[in-house]
């Protein structure tokens, strides 16, 4: 088999971000594997249409079970909000169907125990999993992972973290399902918090083993469109502090209201000779300082990281031009489709979906509790 059908369950932002990444992967990277946009499964037949014409899917679903009944299909690509994770993920597991999942991978640590399961299961049978984390595939991201692992930086002692938005500062924006607990499990500690845990742990190999937190809710109530309000029950934000196995202290904050910022998910990492920083709002550079060198000489400098010998950057255009936040979807699905015609575990895998869905419980439990709270399974 040279090519693998995928089925799409979802078309709003996510779905989009993945279908320009489905269609872009086999021109630039030449996969193993050549995705087939196969199907599109949205509950309203018309939405889904329009969105499959626009987008470049072959056909359409009104119901996401359709599509694990399908030959053509050997690839589920989960795009809905996080209370539709659990029940498709699993029976696409179950079908026999390989799994790429949105993040976080759930809503509860309960759902994502089920997920990590089947996954296991299927794992069994050759059917692979992976977690949408698509940051970790930032080129620079990537780069500074290789340079920790290099040992570039040292031992590492902080990792600060933030994940800054603002399209929550105005209490007057809209209430959408990412304000209800039930469909999203939490607000910017799901939603953002999620993306510099795994950031953070991807770059340094390191694992968090505890926390001690506090979410705030700011504004409380939020406008209905077509009229009303509807209340929040989630978090605007989050923010805690952590320590990981390898003995580095590390605090996260993620807020939606951050006011001026917009997309900012900044990362310093510090360790005994060097140190490394990023900001997505600046996604091609890298800033590095090498303490072994001359001290007059010496402070953080910009790598710009656009060049062949970086991860990635190699597969678009010639040296110096610049990649966006879709090329990380890209990278996403051709190292996905790259494992799945290796026979190898692609990476983010269920489980590690599992392990930052107990460090997200753990820091909702901390901010209940006002404790520090260990997370489980990691001692
Ligand atoms: C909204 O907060 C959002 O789109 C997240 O859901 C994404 O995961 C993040 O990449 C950008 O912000």
């Amino acid at each position: 088999m040279t090519t693998v059908g995928v089925g799409m369950v979802g078309h709003a932002f996510m779905g989009r971000a993945h279908s320009q990444a489905w269609r872009s992967v086999g021109p630039f990277f030449g996969p193993p594997l050549t995705p087939v946009m196969t199907a599109l499964a949205g509950r309203s037949a018309e939405r889904a249409g329009a969105a499959a014409a626009a987008l470049g899917w072959a056909s359409v679903e009104t119901d996401w079970k359709e599509l694990l009944r399908r030959d053509d299909v050997q690839l589920i690509d989960i795009c809905t909000p996080g209370d539709g994770h659990a029940e498709i993920a699993v029976a696409a597991l179950d079908a026999g169907k390989h799994v790429l999942c949105e993040k976080p991978l759930a809503n509860t640590v309960a759902e994502a125990e089920a997920m990590a399961a089947a996954a296991g299961r299927a794992r069994e049978r050759g059917i692979r999993s992976m977690v949408g984390f698509n940051y970790r595939r930032v080129p620079a991201v990537t780069l500074a992972r290789r340079l920790v692992a290099d040992g570039r930086i040292g031992t590492v002692r902080h990792i600060r973290a933030q994940y800054l938005q603002d399209w929550l500062a105005d209490p007057q924006a809209p209430f959408t399902w990412r304000m209800d607990r039930e469909k999203a499990g939490s607000g910017a500690l799901g939603d953002i918090a999620s993306h510099i845990v795994d950031t953070a742990q991807f770059i340094t190999g390191h694992t968090l083993t505890g926390v001690s937190a506090t979410l705030e809710t700011f504004v409380p109530e939020r406008p209905v469109p077509g009229g009303g309000t509807a209340p929040v029950t989630v978090d605007d934000a989050a923010l805690f502090i952590g320590r990981t196995d390898r003995g580095a202290l590390a605090s996260f904050e993620a807020t939606r209201v951050a006011t001026g910022r917009k997309n900012a998910l900044r990362i310093e990492v510090s360790g005994s000779s060097g140190a490394l920083s990023f900001d997505l709002e600046s996604l091609n550079e890298l800033w590095f300082y090498d303490g072994d060198e001359d001290g007059a000489t010496a402070g953080f400098r910009r790598i710009v990281v656009t060049e062949p010998d970086h991860p990635y950057t190699g597969r678009w255009w010639p040296p110096g031009h610049v990649l966006g936040y879709e090329h990380t979807f890209t990278h996403q699905m051709a190292d996905l489709l790259t494992a799945i015609a290796e026979g190898t575990d692609p990476s983010p895998s269920f489980a590690d979906g599992l392990q930052i869905q107990r460090v997200l419980a753990a820091v909702a439990d901390s901010a209940a509790s006002r404790r520090w709270v260990d997370i489980e399974g990691s001692d």
